[in-house]
């Protein structure tokens, strides 16, 4: 067997895109999120195997290695798969339930039984991949029955399992029809990974409470110990499940690979500034299209600064990039419609004939043209009710290591608890993101040396606390994991 299936990624989505073409042939280009954004520079490192979805429904290629090395295994998965699984009981139902209720979740029994179904292809597939011993790391809430399943078919395997977006408060979980399983499902690993130590204590607070998990079935966690300074990483509880193992639980803030976002070509910042009209004041934001991104919000408290004039129209713009999401779920097609009307409204109320003041695109960018947009921005703005880490705001405090620009974020994102240097704002109320967009503005122009001591901070945060960090700490936590037991 290949020596790249001793470590093997698991995730809803390979990191491509499949397009099948009419006269049956495929092609594949590299397909951009946070997920992706995070475990490709790991995977090229251990030269590993990823099994996920290629994107297309019920066809799929043969294996394949990627440029980088990667060998990808494709799972099939059908059109109805794809609506109960993915759009179903992932999107409509755990993705809403995870933000907090920012919409309110649907409990579909029919979703429910494809979302098994589902999970246990894919649990067919690493388990047939896989080599004896090897050790496979679980990725989202897509997955989340893949560790249980996989440690009845193969207890021979060491089963890490990351969860990439919130862990809801356990009073909110247990809204869920099917709570014990997913509970139990996620206790098949030797780790539970999560971003926050507040996900974590929700998880392990939850495994007391949920019937068929707690109680006498389930010792009591150890206390969360936090080690390290102010953040924290690699903490560990441990959980007894009913059949006597020992689940190692912790908090692993996700990065980003920062040699990716350095500084863009000044030629290209230039041009672009210049097509702009050189305003003196350049916003950006730069989103999945997606309702826990509060999108509108900021478009609100732009269009409010105008109106009010503490922002002039003939000096600022906001450049929002947003990448097409979900956009069968109908959630996801009135928030776009809500996104548009606005960029419409306000661009009819404050721009001239050439000169927009809300610049939309609505598609993905290359990394390169990504940075561009980074270096060129003075304000970013990263308003989300809720999000698990937030690997934009990283992004973008990445690109600044001169101190140059500010954040405006949202308390509501995990990279708050890391990212101190910025103006935290509540997406909730438009008050709060107007008054931190006119301090961040305000400080760069006035106050130029705290904005730069701010900035610092947030990018030396990101500069030592990388993805290769993330990723290693999580790896280090679960080879360790079990050995105690
Ligand atoms: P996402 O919800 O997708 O991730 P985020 O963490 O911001 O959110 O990652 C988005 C990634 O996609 C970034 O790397 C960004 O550069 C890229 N991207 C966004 N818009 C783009 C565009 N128009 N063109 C090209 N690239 C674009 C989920 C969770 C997050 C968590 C990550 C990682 O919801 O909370 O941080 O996983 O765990």
């Amino acid at each position: 067997m290949d020596d790249s299936n001793s470590f093997v990624v698991v995730a809803n989505r390979l990191p491509v895109d499949m397009t099948v073409h009419p006269d049956g042939s495929y092609s594949i280009s590299p397909s951009p999120g946070g997920l992706v954004t995070g475990l490709s520079p790991v995977l090229e490192q251990h030269r590993g195997c990823w099994v996920g979805w290629p994107g297309t429904v019920d066809v799929a290629p043969e294996p394949f290695r990627t440029d980088t090395g990667v060998l990808l295994h494709p799972v099939v998965l059908t059109a109805s798969d794809y609506e109960g699984f993915y759009e179903g009981f992932s999107n409509a139902t755990l993705w809403p339930l995870f933000h907090d209720l920012i919409v309110t979740p649907v409990y579909n029994t029919d979703w429910w039984h494809a979302f098994r179904e589902v999970n246990l292809k894919f649990a067919e597939a690493v388990s047939q991949v896989a080599a004896h011993g090897a050790t496979v790391w679980v990725q989202d809430y897509q997955l989340l029955l893949v560790p249980g399943i996989l440690r009845q078919m193969r207890p021979d395997l060491k089963i890490g399992f990351f969860l990439h977006i919130p862990f809801p408060s356990p009073d909110l979980f247990r809204q869920l029809p099917w709570r014990e399983e997913i509970v139990r499902g996620m206790l098949g690993a030797d780790l539970v990974g999560f971003h926050l130590v507040q996900n974590a204590e929700n998880f392990l607070a939850l495994t007391q409470q949920v019937a068929g998990t707690a109680g006498s079935h389930v010792g009591q966690p150890d206390t969360l110990q936090v080690s390290g300074e102010a953040l924290v990483r690699e903490i560990s509880a441990h959980v007894e499940t009913a059949d006597g193992r020992r689940v190692s639980v912790g908090a692993f803030p996700i990065s980003i690979d920062v040699e990716m976002f350095g500084e863009a070509s000044k030629s290209a910042v230039l041009d672009l500034l210049k097509t702009l009209d050189e305003p003196e004041t350049v916003f950006l934001g730069v989103d999945r299209l997606d309702y826990t991104k509060g999108i509108l919000q900021r478009l609100l408290a732009f269009e409010e600064l105008l109106e009010s004039g503490a922002l002039e129209a003939d000096r600022a713009v906001l450049l929002q990039v947003a990448t097409p999401s979900r956009e069968r779920i109908d959630h996801y097609r009135v928030s776009r419609s809500q996104v548009e009307e606005a960029v419409g409204r306000i661009n009819g109320r404050f721009g001239r004939m050439g000169r927009p003041v809300v610049h939309y695109l609505h598609r993905s960018l290359s990394k390169n043209d990504l940075q561009v947009l980074y270096t060129a921005a003075d304000v970013m703005l990263v308003t989300p009710f809720k999000d698990g880490m937030n690997l934009v705001a990283k992004e973008f405090v990445a690109n600044h290591r001169d101190g140059t620009g500010a954040l405006v974020l949202s308390e509501f994102a995990g990279a708050a608890t890391e990212l101190t240097g910025a103006y935290l704002c509540n997406p909730f109320d438009v008050e709060s993101i107007k008054r931190q967009m006119v301090a961040a503005v305000h400080d760069l122009k006035h106050n130029p040396e705290s904005a730069a001591t701010r900035m610092k901070t947030n990018s030396e945060q990101v500069y030592t606390h990388d993805v290769n960090v993330w990723a290693s700490s999580f790896l280090d936590c679960l080879a360790q994991s079990g050995e105690n037991s």
